[in-house]
């Protein structure tokens, strides 16, 4: 795969590895009719390549294109219909902006299609378990985000139950990310992802918030998608359209406890928000890294 330059910030694919300047923002472009909180506005090519030139000029750096929507209770979408969805938009943003697309998708064929239009990254909230799918993501060569969910979307908040939700997640990642290996993805082009949202209560997810620096255990970059989520409406009794300082507040608490890609849908404020919470994780590593080297010990 030949070189993607981000057009902003430098940040780079090259030979299929993902090598991003961390923190980074992948922006959410939603291209289906029911998308769960920008309920289809950018549903025609014009419309989502100007969302998505908004999100670049916002500061985002790679943008998540998907034409099924996986909130909790959605339905089942025809893979020739996610095609014809998302293949336009892909290919238009490339066209016009040379960014780095990733095709938001648990389907073979989509993946194989989205490719082929440009897209040069895949994010399967099914981590690859579909039939097919990972031998696709083999074939295909490109990153992929593998993320936790228990159960399907349309049952997946019935009654989701673990015994540690931190340990049970990174046992399912941790075999994702061997199954991959064994299938030819290198680590290399791999992102791992608990899954906020995803076959989990409120708890579950303020846990895995709390405790996501575990998963930097893996060696792989991790990513975090809390944006508009159910959770941050538990939490402070907003409805979709008022989760803006949630949101944004969870991204900083993620980055902060070392997420390195957020998925967002307010790129701009969540900009902002992530320098500060990157030079607080800057400076408290720095000093880590003086108390472990011995520097300012005190001396007796
Ligand atoms: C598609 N999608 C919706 N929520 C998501 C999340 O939290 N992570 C990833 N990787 N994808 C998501």
């Amino acid at each position: 795969m030949p070189a993607v330059t981000d057009r902003q910030a430098g940040h780079y694919l090259y030979e299929g590895a993902l090598e991003l300047e961390r923190p980074s923002l992948m922006g959410i472009l939603n291209v289906t009719p029911d998308s769960f909180s920008d309920g289809g506005r950018f549903d025609h090519v014009d419309a989502a390549l100007e969302q998505a030139r908004r999100m670049l000029d916002d500061g985002a750096v790679i943008i998540d294109v998907g034409g099924e929507s996986t909130r909790p209770g959605a339905a089942d979408v025809d893979v020739e219909i996610e095609i014809r969805r998302v293949v336009p938009v892909i290919e238009a943003i490339r066209r016009e902006t040379g960014t780095l697309v990733s095709i938001d998708t648990s389907k073979p064929e989509v993946m194989a299609a989205a490719v082929g239009a440009g897209a040069g990254m895949i994010n399967d909230v099914r981590a690859l378990r579909e039939p097919g799918a990972l031998d696709m993501a083999a074939r295909l060569q490109v990153p992929v985000c593998l993320m936790h969910m228990q159960g399907q979307p349309r049952t997946m908040q019935e009654a989701p139950e673990y015994d540690d939700v931190v340990t049970d997640v990174l046992a399912f990642l941790t075999e994702r990310v061997e199954a991959c290996e064994a299938a030819g993805l290198a680590r290399t082009m791999l992102v791992v992802d608990p899954g906020f949202g995803f076959g989990k209560t409120v708890e579950h997810n303020v846990a895995l918030l709390a405790r996501l620096a575990e998963f930097r255990a893996l060696g792989l970059p991790v990513l975090a998608g809390i944006s508009r989520k159910s959770m941050l409406g538990a939490l402070t009794g907003r409805t979709v359209d008022e989760r803006l300082a949630a949101s944004v507040a969870a991204a900083a608490l993620a980055c902060l406890n070392g997420a390195d890609i957020l998925r967002v849908h307010d790129v701009a404020e969540t900009r902002d928000a992530l320098r500060v919470a990157a030079a607080v994780r800057e400076q408290g590593q720095a000093a880590r890294n003086r108390t472990d080297s011995g520097f300012g010990e005190t001396r007796s």
